[in-house]
């Protein structure tokens, strides 16, 4: 046995034998909290990271650490090092005065067989978990009953090390176990829409966390624990600038800035990608053109790729939107996205980079249904990519809306690795002020089935890479990440950010466990707290859904800011950045006609799921106004006409943020009063909102159905004008 040492942050690293290189192996008895610890103010810093005691109420026990033996060489050894110290001092920590140590229980062992000759003479079997798996153990070790974390790699040590605190956090034993994990997607990305200004478009938490113009010189110490917080949820990578990139951010002063970032987030498992600006060449370059079939050009993106990784060798690559709404790109030049993205492609192989490139492409002057146009570019260059190119595709073929049928695309490029870009940030859920946990939504998303190879063909299946036999797999979420000190603007926001973590890990997680989870770390393990949460955290997508337009409804909010309700949006410079285009409603009747006899939209699924889409009577209701334009009388499965159904689903949303006020009301006095104040400010700016949006939807449908409203529902106190005329020019987030 190595030698014991106390358990103090600040000396143990000085402290450590030489022999043994990475071994953490912790002794602590199990403390039995006589109570719940007193609450705290919080504001939300800390995340899901607390390390709160998991409290009497969890009827489990929380370890009470007496020593700790810690060697740590690598920077990623010394993050795992560092994590466990804190963790579980805090934990034990958070004993209230009087609690009692009835046992010793044993150790924590985390490491790889390389690092740990204790790991190694175990000689667990560690294949299969490649670079980023950990399996943990219960084990005796040296006579002491043991959890052993081991992996390959340290990286995987430090995922291993994070689950361990999971567990603690939300009160589970460690006893019995036999945990094997491994990341089903490779390449797990935050993408944030950062621009160098610091402005963040579609952001609502504050300003970017970058702090470009203080970098390299002040490295703020939020960089250390926004990587903590990815790691612990198994995020490993991060794109620091908006798809609508600034060249600048190529140019030799941002990228020792962006060096500068990496060294920080490196030790967390984390690599840093950029967005690049396809006309970047002649922008920084001082070329006359960024054709990518131009020798000069080639050579241009090669010498930066150098120049990038000479600072940066594990730099992940770039991520590129191009040709789509007004950025420049390879089509300027009469080539394809193929063409683009594989120049980029050669510059970043030699280095080991990847390109994702983005398939959101639409142009105005395309006169064929907007939801149409991606699979009509991309579907044709399947084949033609490099091998390290990754398609990145949103969930679905319009924008992030409450809810949209999954993207055609997603199935139908076999030969090419596709990615998926879902939004963490709420550009249309609401902002951050509103309650909506995106997990449902996404795990929607991903459990559909394309039965491109027939059932359980799913996008899952797709993005993991196990449908076609991809290695190169990925998944992005737009960050919703800010300078609030909370991070994400809202406390409730933070659960999108770990959702998207847990499910980009594992995409066959039920969103339900994951907001369990979230709660207990996050709030507290009280199952006083946890089911009432849980519940408002599970009801409140669909309730977003209803007071923003049901039944497959989209795209009906306010023009350019996208705050508030706007489905009268008509005119000005295209078509289909219009709500009417959308919606489609005049006095017959509503809805988009993508079917055959329409745009025929329904065609880019796989046949069994166009059938179903094609036909009005076997289209699920939640789609049924995607795909079809039917008179304010359809009948629906509730047994009333189309038009007053859609109104009682405008109420249903106001009726459940109700429901989750009072309930948040409720837990007053179970939730520290900064955080549960905050909430509950929130929750009453979002019933406000979510009543403006009813109101302002059944004014203005109102006016073109013409219709009287269902017997006992209240009118909108106002008349159409009046929500027609509210205007928002400093709403945040929108497009510079
Ligand atoms: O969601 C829409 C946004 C734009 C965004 C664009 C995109 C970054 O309204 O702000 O631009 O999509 O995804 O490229």
């Amino acid at each position: 046995m190595p030698k014991m040492l106390p358990l103090t942050p600040a000396t143990g690293e000085m402290r450590r034998p030489r022999a043994v290189r990475f071994a953490l192996s912790l002794l602590f008895g199990i403390t039995l909290l006589a109570g719940a610890p007193a609450l705290q103010a919080e504001d939300g810093y800390q995340l899901w990271l607390r390390y709160a005691a998991p409290g009497a109420a969890s009827a489990t026990a929380s370890p009470g650490i007496s020593q700790l033996v810690a060697i740590a060489d690598s920077p990623v050894q010394k993050a795992t090092q560092h994590e466990l110290q804190r963790g579980l001092q805090a934990l034990s920590g958070a004993a209230p005065v009087g609690a009692k140590t009835v046992t010793r229980a044993g150790g924590l062992l985390v490491g790889t067989p390389a690092s740990s000759p204790q790991i190694a003479r175990l000689g667990l079997d560690l294949d299969g978990l490649g670079r980023e798996g950990y399996r943990i153990r219960s084990a005796v070790v040296d006579g002491h009953a043991t959890t052993v974390v081991a992996a390959n790699e340290d990286v995987g040590a430090l995922y291993g090390a994070f689950h361990v605190l999971r567990l603690l956090q939300t009160g589970q034993p460690l006893r019995d176990l036999d945990i094997h994990e491994t990341p089903r997607i490779a390449v797990r990305v935050l993408n944030h829409w950062d621009n160098l200004d610091r402005y963040v478009e579609r952001g609502y938490a504050g300003q970017s966390i970058w702090d470009w113009h203080r970098l390299p010189g002040w490295l703020d110490p939020r960089y250390t624990d926004y990587a903590r917080a990815n790691a612990s949820i198994g995020i490993n990578g991060t794109v620091l600038n908006n798809v609508n990139a600034n060249a600048e951010v190529l140019t030799p002063m941002y990228l020792d800035k962006v060096a500068a970032i990496a060294g920080m987030l490196r030790p967390y498992g984390m690599k840093v990608y950029l967005s690049a600006r396809f006309s970047a060449p002649m922008e920084i370059g001082g070329l006359a053109t960024a054709d990518p079939l131009d020798a000069g050009v080639q050579r241009w993106w090669k010498t930066k790729a150098d120049e990038v990784y000479a600072l940066n060798p594990d730099f992940g690559g770039f991520l590129v939107k191009a040709n789509s709404e007004g950025q420049p790109g390879p089509q300027d030049y009469g080539r394809s996205h193929a063409d683009g993205a594989n120049m980029l492609a050669d510059a970043v192989a030699p280095h080991g980079g990847i390109v994702m490139w983005r398939a959101f492409v639409y142009s105005d002057e395309e006169p064929v249904d907007r939801a149409k146009q991606a699979y009509n570019e991309f579907v044709p260059l399947d084949g033609t990519f490099r091998d390290n190119v990754l398609v990145q595709v949103k969930n679905g073929a319009i924008d992030f809306q409450p809810r949209e049928p999954f993207h055609p695309l997603f199935g139908a490029m076999p030969k090419t690795p596709l990615m998926m870009e879902f939004q963490i940030t709420k550009e249309y859920l609401g902002f951050s002020t509103h309650l909506a946990y995106k997990a449902p939504l996404y795990e929607e998303v991903l459990d559909a089935d394309t039965e491109v190879q027939g059932p359980g063909s799913t996008v899952a299946r797709v993005i993991d890479g196990s449908l076609d036999g991809h290695a190169l797999t990925g998944i992005a979420g737009v960050a919703n990440i800010g300078s609030d000190r909370n991070w994400s603007g809202s406390h409730f926001d933070q659960a999108n950010w770990y959702a998207f973590g847990r499910l980009a890990w594992n995409p066959d997680l039920a969103s339900r466990d994951i907001a369990a989870e979230w709660t207990r770390m996050t709030f507290s393990n009280d199952p006083a707290v946890v089911e009432p949460v849980v519940g408002m955290m599970m009801a409140s997508r669909e309730a977003v859904v209803d007071y923003t337009g049901a039944l497959g409804l989209h795209h009906v909010m306010g023009r350019g800011h996208h705050y508030g309700p706007g489905p009268w949006v008509e005119g000005g410079p295209r078509a289909d950045w219009t709500s009417v285009y959308f919606h489609r409603a005049d006095a017959n009747g509503i809805g988009f006609d993508r079917t055959r006899r329409g745009s025929d939209a329904v065609s880019q699924y796989a046949p069994p799921v166009a059938e179903i889409f094609d036909d009005v009577a076997r289209t699920p209701e939640e789609f049924l106004l995607w795909f079809h334009h039917v008179p304010w009388n359809h009948p629906m499965r509730s047994g009333r006409p189309l038009w007053d159904e859609l109104v009682l689903r405008y109420d249903r949303g106001v009726g459940t943020v109700r429901d989750m006020r009072a309930t948040w009301a409720g837990l007053d006095g179970r939730i520290d009063a900064e955080r549960h104040a905050q909430v509950a400010a929130f929750l009453a700016i979002q019933q406000d909102e979510a009543q403006w949006w009813r109101d302002a939807s059944i004014a203005y449908f109102q006016s073109i159905s013409g219709l009287p409203l269902p017997a006992g529902v209240a009118p909108p106190p106002h008349p159409l004008g009046y929500y027609k005329a509210l205007e928002f020019p400093h709403a945040p987030g929108d497009t510079q």
